[in-house]
């Protein structure tokens, strides 16, 4: 994957991209696959969706991508994934190398003792929907799940011994203070030198004694002079670690996210968030977001005000949160999740899977300064108590994994919600002016719901976020009638909103409007979404702005 900095300069790593043999298998059971004898019959991009070429458009199954890599020597190599959708499984050589469940998080695969010289590489890739295979992808989510090898390909490495994460946290942003931890795997125990650079100038060097388990090794660093990071001044630091023969690079910034109150701080500044949600999505691409397309994104988040982005409602990309990082863009990254019901929360099965997933996001995702808040699920029955204890022990995970950063979720029951107390911000989706009643009642309803928070059941001393809000308009539909859909009603609708969450009340501390651009839907909700597509966005699928684009741009660049 490109990323906005080089990652490993000691380290070999091959990128797998490019264009790799392909096969739809189609309705197959995958344990029934003979990987040797798949007939490759024709040729997908990697990193790609498949389904988002016109060949194999609408189709659910089974397909196989195959390339060949190169091992120069017998030592230990590990198989980087970035996004496999949605259910995957990889073989080297016919030898099956592991599988994984969901499609927006990074995974890895090691290979212990490759024979030296070329060798095969088959990747299953499976977008069908399997509760029992699969159960964080379900049919009946309101976005279209494109299977694929979705974002990139890497063969790294790795040597004796090798650095499996650097993990990096703000410990004091006043006195530039980082605690930096090495995660470590080593083949037998010994000693190495650990050597750690910012910004190229050497702030430690020592000898360090080596596991023959793996560990972690713990320094806490004074980066002098180094500057802030804040959405007006989103500096950022290279932070390189060489251990023994091996490297790695993170990107930092430092700053401090804290909730005081009902406000958001950044460095003991309160933030108004002012956003989008955005999917990962694109009909010409599918989740395969192209450079071109997530630099154009941000250039419109920009050029609308927004410093805020809801990643709806999954991990987003590396390389788009590497944007926001220099653009001063805050984002929340949140697991996958769609409307889960109680018996999936209740279901070892579910919860052992996003349990995974969330730890994978936060691994991928934690040392991005963008990265403000940690959300889950989506619009889950939080209304159910019986979810409590599966919700409970999510957000424990994430906290256990993370404590810098504040948790919460997009609740659409803000008036039966059992586990508020469990989030350290209130998120609030809901729809005034669009699932029932005109563009009359959106100030009345916010209010009611605002009341409701900070009423004696409530929770009333966090901050609160509308996490969604939104109408729908059909790209070019212009009515004089402004009739639903039409361009001007979503526009009117979205204008009253902001001025009510804004000048009609002072409780908001943030706003993600549903949605930044028009996203392709699931067969299984098009019945009410025009073209199959929910036309929430302010800009079509093709990022051509609708009337609302510049409403909405007027309001956050006078807010800001
Ligand atoms: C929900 C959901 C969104 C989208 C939205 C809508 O709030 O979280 O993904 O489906 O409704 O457009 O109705």
């Amino acid at each position: 994957m490109h990323r906005r900095f080089r990652q490993h300069e000691i380290r070999r790593v091959d990128d797998l991209s490019g264009v790799w043999d392909f096969s739809f298998l189609g309705d197959v059971d995958a344990d029934s696959v003979d990987v040797g004898a798949i007939a490759f019959d024709d040729r997908m991009a990697v990193p790609g969706c498949f389904d988002a070429t016109p060949a194999y458009a609408a189709r659910r199954g089974l397909a196989a991508y195959r390339t060949r890599v190169l091992f120069t020597d017998a030592t230990r190599h590990r198989l980087v994934i970035d996004g496999l959708h949605h259910w995957g499984r990889a073989f080297l050589n016919g030898q099956r190398l592991g599988e994984h469940v969901g499609g927006f998080t990074r995974f890895s695969f090691d290979i212990e003792n490759p024979a030296p010289g070329e060798a095969e590489l088959v990747i299953l890739a499976d977008n069908r929907f399997d509760y029992e295979r699969c159960p964080l992808h379900l049919d009946y989510f309101d976005w279209y799940h494109f299977g694929g090898i979705s974002r990139g390909v890497e063969l790294h490495r790795l040597g004796q011994a090798w650095i499996d994460a650097v993990r990096i946290d703000t410990t004091d942003y006043r006195a530039r203070q980082v605690r930096v931890q090495v995660d470590y795997g080593a083949d037998r125990a010994g000693q190495a030198e650990l050597a750690i650079r910012c910004d190229g100038r050497e702030v430690l060097r020592e000898a360090v004694t080596l596991d023959a388990a793996g560990g972690t090794i713990e320094r806490t660093l004074t980066l002098e002079g180094a500057a802030l990071w804040s959405p007006e001044q989103p500096s950022l630091h290279l932070v390189g670690v060489t251990l023994g023969e091996d490297d790695r690079a993170e990107r930092i910034g430092i700053r401090q996210v804290a909730v005081r109150g009902r406000q958001i701080h950044i460095n003991d500044q309160p933030v108004r968030l002012l956003g989008f949600c955005r999917h990962e999505a694109h009909p010409q691409f599918g989740h395969t977001v192209p450079d071109m397309v997530q630099i154009a994104d941000v250039q419109r988040l920009r050029d609308m005000g927004c410093n805020f982005v809801r990643g709806s409602h999954y991990p987003q990309d590396l390389r788009f949160l590497d944007l926001c990082d220099e653009a001063g863009i805050l984002v929340w990254n949140e697991s996958i999740g769609w409307q889960q019901r109680a018996e999936q929360l209740t279901d070892e099965h579910y919860l052992a899977a996003q349990l995974t997933q969330t730890e994978e996001m936060v691994a991928m995702s934690r040392n991005h300064a963008c990265v403000i808040l940690w959300g889950l699920l989506n619009e889950a029955d939080f209304h159910v108590p019986e979810v409590r204890p599966g919700v409970a022990r999510l957000i424990a995970r994430i906290r256990e994994l993370d404590a810098t950063r504040p948790v919460t979720y997009a609740s659409n029951h803000p008036f039966d919600d059992t586990c508020f107390d469990l989030a350290d911000v209130i998120s609030i989706n809901c729809y005034p002016g669009w699932y029932g009643g005109g563009i009359d009642t959106i100030a009345g309803w916010i209010d009611k719901i605002i009341a409701q928070i900070d009423g004696p059941a409530g929770q009333g001393g966090k901050p609160m976020i509308i996490s969604e809000i939104g109408a729908g308009a059909v790209y070019g539909w212009r009515d004089q009638n402004e009739t639903y859909w039409s361009e001007q009603y979503q526009a009117k609708h979205l204008d009253t909103t902001i001025r009510h969450l804004f000048e009609g009340t002072t409780r908001i501390c943030g706003l993600s409007i549903w949605q930044f651009c028009d996203i392709r839907t699931a067969d299984r909700v098009a019945m009410g979404r025009p073209r199959a597509f929910n036309n929430k966005g302010v800009l079509d699928e093709y990022r051509r702005p609708k009337l609302a684009y510049e409403v909405v741009q007027a309001h956050y660049r006078r807010l800001q």
